[in-house]
């Protein structure tokens, strides 16, 4: 194994094509947070094509609304034509791409997508990717937990639980709002000895809120972005009130400075890296490389991603020291997947990495569940 990116990012690539597919998957179930309730899943799959007829795939996973980031589906598809794509057409490498998407600001989940279709494309014609370069050894099977939407009373919280621990999963994560009913934390307690339960905001709470955090710190485990982006202020005014109060940014950490400023701050216990987020795998790879050079434990989390998307998460959690990621299968979600091989987890809550390695893009599904194609020629 190599073990050194600035080698990867060397990598000629070339781009004849980059298409974008703006689907939209219906879900099994009604999925609600305190975002709000979504019914189905609309992405964009980019294709990539170089001069050679070889493909790499990329998903956008961020929402059709501004109300985890600031970026929305109709935002992306915009960005990636007048900005992101022409930008593009000047690189030969993977560095130079990388290089390219940094002097744009923001949009990490537009950069994130058009990088993993490159990596794609270069794992498809190399059989390396960006992994290969990372110098950190892969577990060949990922540990997978799950995340549970806003339950309507107690029976239906604890079928959940039950649910989950007969599916096989390794964390129980529970959404959670400002009127959380504090009961199902209680109710939670029974199992806490059992499994790892932890809890999601999605950045709802505020001072106003703070009542409800000795409810949540017994389970041992950090909250998930209980405070909304930027309020640093808030989370450790709440961490000097409740000692035990461990916090897990996610929505709050686009970029490694907001990591190492937060972290500085005394306001980082954990962190979810999701690479959608973060603008892309060269981006987490920097993240985790941080996060284990200052003894922060981190996972990595999920946009309710196709298979497409799930693989990379996947391959990227195989390097991670972690006892749950947010990768429960795509079957949990939708009725249908865009790839030949949807991954799978066993009866232990483990998915193998050499099945993520493996997906092939069905493209009559992607065709079938395509609204909108978008199709950018490199002259
Ligand atoms: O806060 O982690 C979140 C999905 C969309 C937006 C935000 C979040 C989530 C999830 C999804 O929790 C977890 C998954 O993909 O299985
Ligand atoms: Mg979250």
């Amino acid at each position: 194994m190599a073990n050194d990116i600035s080698l990867f990012l060397k990598t000629p690539i070339q781009l004849s094509k980059l298409e974008l597919f703006i689907v939209d998957l219906p879900q099994k179930t009604a999925f609600q947070s305190a975002i709000g309730v979504r019914q189905s899943r609309q992405a964009i799959i980019v294709r990539w094509t170089d001069s050679d007829g070889y493909h790499g795939y990329g998903e956008c996973s961020c929402r059709p609304d501004p109300f985890y980031s600031a970026e929305f589906l109709e935002g992306v598809a915009l960005v990636i034509q007048q900005f992101l794509f022409p930008a593009l057409a000047q690189t030969s490498t993977f560095g130079d791409i990388i290089e390219a998407m940094d002097k744009i600001r923001g949009w990490p989940f537009a950069k994130a997508s058009i990088e993993m279709a490159a990596n794609d494309l270069i794992f498809q014609k190399t059989g390396k990717s960006i992994f290969d370069y990372w110098g950190r050894p892969a577990k060949p099977k990922v540990p997978v937990g799950i995340s549970i939407g806003l339950q309507k009373n107690v029976d239906q919280l604890l079928q959940t639980v039950s649910d989950g621990l007969n599916n096989g999963y390794r964390r129980l994560k529970f959404k959670i709002h400002p009127k959380y009913p504090t009961a199902q934390a209680e109710a939670l307690l029974d199992y806490k000895d059992q499994t790892l339960i932890s809890f999601d905001a999605n950045g709802s709470l505020r001072e106003a809120d703070f009542h409800m955090l000795p409810h949540l710190t017994p389970f041992n485990t950090a909250i998930e972005q209980p405070f909304p982006p930027h309020r640093i202020d808030i989370a450790l005014a709440a961490k000097k009130q409740y000692s035990g109060l461990k916090i897990c940014p996610d929505e709050g950490v686009k970029d490694i400075g907001l990591l190492i400023q937060s972290h500085m701050l005394g306001a980082v216990d954990e962190l979810n890296i999701k690479p959608g987020r973060v603008g892309g795998l060269y981006k987490s790879l920097a993240i985790a490389n941080y996060c284990q050079a200052n003894s922060i434990p981190c996972w990595v989390g999920g946009m309710f991603e196709t298979s497409i998307g799930r693989a990379y998460n996947i391959r990227f959690a195989a390097h991670l020291d972690t006892q749950a990621n947010d990768l429960s299968p795509s079957s949990r979600y939708f009725k249908h997947d865009l790839v030949d091989n949807p991954i799978t987890m066993d009866k232990d809550g483990y998915t193998m990495l050499a099945d993520a390695a493996a997906i092939r893009v069905n493209t009559d599904a992607l065709d079938t569940f395509t609204q909108h194609k978008i199709e950018l020629i490199n002259q």
